[in-house]
């Protein structure tokens, strides 16, 4: 039985933070209620805020009552075990493992990318220098998802047909890609990160970060 207490997710900014976008989208795109409180690093009280109420100083962090659960996938597991028929892992055995393998991937992978394109969501036609390192990294992701999109991708435009945990831990490099690379004339690739960027609550987070934007200028 899902909790009923108050869900409270701690954010950072919806223009630089990809980890919290992870978290937050799992959550929107499972239609569960929660508040949302955006700590803004850099911010009078920011580092402080942040100190108090997550574990690790870090976003996300989501709280219930007395629970905390910190760690953006953490907090994704978190949410599918409470709802299991969200389906937020495929149902079938072979593809939730996969879907397991390059979210895990996806986790602790890809620092060339995280470091040379962090995400900026709002903006448009940066080329920052590439490098071996993020071509390396830029041509494994389009490797995971043409071969998910190919096996499991089927029964929807998502890496595993419908949306799940996977398309979450991925939403912040569609940000990157729709960013620093523009149209890649590879339809899998390109559908796919329009249907991650048009999804509703992806065009509710670029709304916040573009507010957050216009209030920083
Ligand atoms: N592995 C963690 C990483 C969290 C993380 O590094 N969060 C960054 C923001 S994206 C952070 O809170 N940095 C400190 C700050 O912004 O003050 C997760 O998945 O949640």
């Amino acid at each position: 039985m899902a909790s009923r207490r108050t869900r409270i997710l701690i954010i950072g900014s919806k223009n630089f933070s990809s980890w919290s976008l992870r978290a937050w989208l799992a959550l929107k795109a499972a239609n569960l209620p929660f508040e949302e409180r955006v700590v803004l690093p850099g911010t009078p009280r920011g580092e402080d805020d942040l100190l108090s109420l997550s574990p690790t100083g870090l976003v996300p962090c989501l709280m219930e009552g007395d629970l905390i659960v910190w760690d953006s996938l953490a907090i994704i597991e978190h949410v599918a075990d409470l709802f299991p028929d969200l389906g937020l892992w495929p149902q079938d055995r072979s593809a939730r493992a996969v879907a397991r393998s390059v979210s895990a991937e996806m986790h602790s992978g890809f620092k060339t990318l995280r470091d040379i394109w962090p995400m900026n969501f709002t903006a448009r036609g940066l080329t920052e220098h590439g490098s071996p390192a993020l071509e390396r990294d830029i041509a494994r992701i389009d490797a995971i998802w043409r071969d998910c999109r190919e096996r499991f991708g089927q029964g929807g435009p998502f890496l595993f047909g419908q949306f799940s945990a996977a398309d979450a831990m991925f939403a912040p490099v569609a940000s990157r890609f729709t960013t620093y690379r523009g149209a890649t004339n590879d339809p899998v690739i390109d559908d796919y990160v329009a249907t991650l960027m048009d999804m509703k609550p992806m065009r509710e987070w670029a709304e916040g970060a573009a507010a957050e934007m216009a209030r920083a200028a």
